[in-house]
């Protein structure tokens, strides 16, 4: 295999998409190595085979919204990967939905999902609806119009879908409530419903917690164990981001940003626990946007920037793809960063990863520090079969035994003759061999 041969193959076909080339590119530049080492890879046309989704649903929606107007979305189900398990990944809803953004998702979660440990394949979906402005109403004839077209397509053995950017537990509600009454049967093919109806505990907190459970790995790796004294930039102030900085409150550390996409909040102060209730409200029940804070508490609020400009120790990037580039990364670094773990999908650049792994800072991402949400999916799963719910507690030990061997699994693929971890190299390594090997055992299907 070499890599520009594949990645040129790639855009011929599939031309003008390049956050999806942009996230094959950074996995197969981690297993070229090893996947040349093994030539029953190339005999099986692994590459090619886990590079393309097994296929894609597309279709148009129509609604009415409260005016009575007639609008249209578009909308997609990437199902990229199910060697190991169903189809399994977030819907995401929001004005840059395209092919492009979903199958690179898709394929990040295939091999994400394949680090959890869990029995889950790899998909996602989602519309370019845009939430924003929206009453419950319309949220709600959207979500069902979406599950009139896309019912027959997942269940709980097929595809079982979640939530991402602008798809929190009302939606999923609404389309669960919706795909229940078509497919006539209460199997959970949904994670992240509501706690009566299915859901798990610590399902909403466990991509942020699970951040701050790899962070506290890695940083473990240095002689650090708690965030005493740490200064930590935070980047979104939705369902990741809130829940990321509830963690990080907890274990010491001090909050001194939250964004949106319009700009950011900059408290040197701290956002401590009474302020970060504040904007749990102003996010979940008034819909409100960032600056809010800043007119409520007197603080900097930056409109059009990204917070990494702040001089902090820790960055954690929550928000969306591609938020922190070269520049950006440049400039944590010489303001003292020691570590960045992206609770969001692919927030940094390829420039940016290229700055942390030259100055050899910790660095984990996305696909393995923010794999506690997957994983804690798998384990609502795994309660809806068994038709049983699990404490707090049982649920947050899984989770953290989950992402201390995802780091594991990382230190086991990544480390460097130097002993310096490169989380990248790791994860991906760790992720592809399980999901190719399950695909060679299972011959040309
Ligand atoms: P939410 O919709 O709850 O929050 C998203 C946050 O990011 C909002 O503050 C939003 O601001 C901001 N944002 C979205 N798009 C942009 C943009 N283009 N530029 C700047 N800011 C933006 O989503 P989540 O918190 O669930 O998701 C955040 C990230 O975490 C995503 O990358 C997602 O894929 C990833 N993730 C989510 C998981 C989950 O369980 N939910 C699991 C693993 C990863 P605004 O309100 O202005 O849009
Ligand atoms: O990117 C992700 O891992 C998610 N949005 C969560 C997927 C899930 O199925 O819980």
């Amino acid at each position: 295999m070499k890599v520009e041969q594949v990645l040129d193959d790639l855009k011929r076909r599939f031309p003008n998409e390049p956050e999806y080339h942009q996230a094959v590119h950074e996995v197969l530049e981690s297993i070229e190595e090893i996947y040349n080492e093994y030539p029953e890879f190339e005999a099986h046309n692994i590459v090619e085979r886990i590079c393309v989704p097994d296929r894609i649903f597309t279709f148009r929606i129509n609604w009415v919204d409260d005016r009575g107007k007639v609008k249209t979305n578009m909308a997609y189900r990437v199902q990229h990967n199910n060697a190991i398990g169903p189809y399994k990944g977030g819907m995401r809803f929001h004005a840059s939905v395209c092919p492009s953004i979903l199958k690179f998702l898709a394929f990040e979660q295939t091999f994400k999902n394949s680090l959890t440990t869990l029995p889950m394949g790899g998909a996602k979906g989602g519309s370019d609806f845009n939430p924003k402005g929206k009453s419950s109403a319309e949220v709600m004839r959207f979500c069902q119009a979406f599950m009139l077209e896309l019912w027959r397509q997942i269940g709980p053995e097929t595809d079982v879908p979640a939530g991402d950017i602008g798809v929190g537990g009302r939606e999923v509600a609404y389309m669960y409530g919706m795909y229940k009454k078509l497919a006539r049967e209460n199997t959970g093919t949904f994670t992240g419903k509501g706690i009566d109806f299915g859901g798990s505990l610590i399902r909403p907190e466990a991509t942020g917690y699970g951040n701050l459970y790899f962070l506290m790995n890695m940083l473990k790796t240095r002689g650090i164990t708690d965030l005493k004294g740490q200064v930590v930039a935070i980047s979104g102030s939705g369902n990741v981001a809130t829940y990321t900085a509830e963690k990080v409150l907890e274990l010491g550390g001090k909050v001194i940003t939250l964004s949106d996409s319009n700009g950011y909040i900059y408290d040197p102060e701290g956002i401590d626990s009474e302020k970060l209730a504040y904007v749990f409200e102003l996010k979940n029940v008034y819909r409100g946007r960032i600056s809010e804070y800043a007119d409520k508490y007197g603080c900097k609020y930056v409109e059009g920037g990204r917070p990494w400009n702040e001089k902090c120790t820790i960055a954690l990037p929550s928000a969306t793809q591609n938020e922190l580039n070269g520049d950006d990364a440049e400039i944590l670094v010489k303001n003292g960063c020691i570590a960045v773990s992206e609770g969001a999908n692919m927030p940094s650049t390829p420039e940016a990863v290229e700055v942390f792994l030259k100055n050899k800072i910790l660095y984990g991402p996305g696909k393995a520090a923010n794999a506690g949400g997957v994983s804690v999916s798998g384990l609502e799963m795994t309660q809806n079969s068994m038709r049983l719910s699990w404490t707090r507690e049982e649920v947050d030990e899984k989770l953290k035994r989950i992402m201390s061997d995802i780091h594991e699994a990382c230190v086991k693929y990544g480390t460097e003759p130097d002993g310096f971890v490169n989380y990248v190299k790791g994860a991906n390594i760790a992720g592809f061999m399980k999901v190719a090997k399950a695909m060679m055992a299972q011959g040309v299907v």
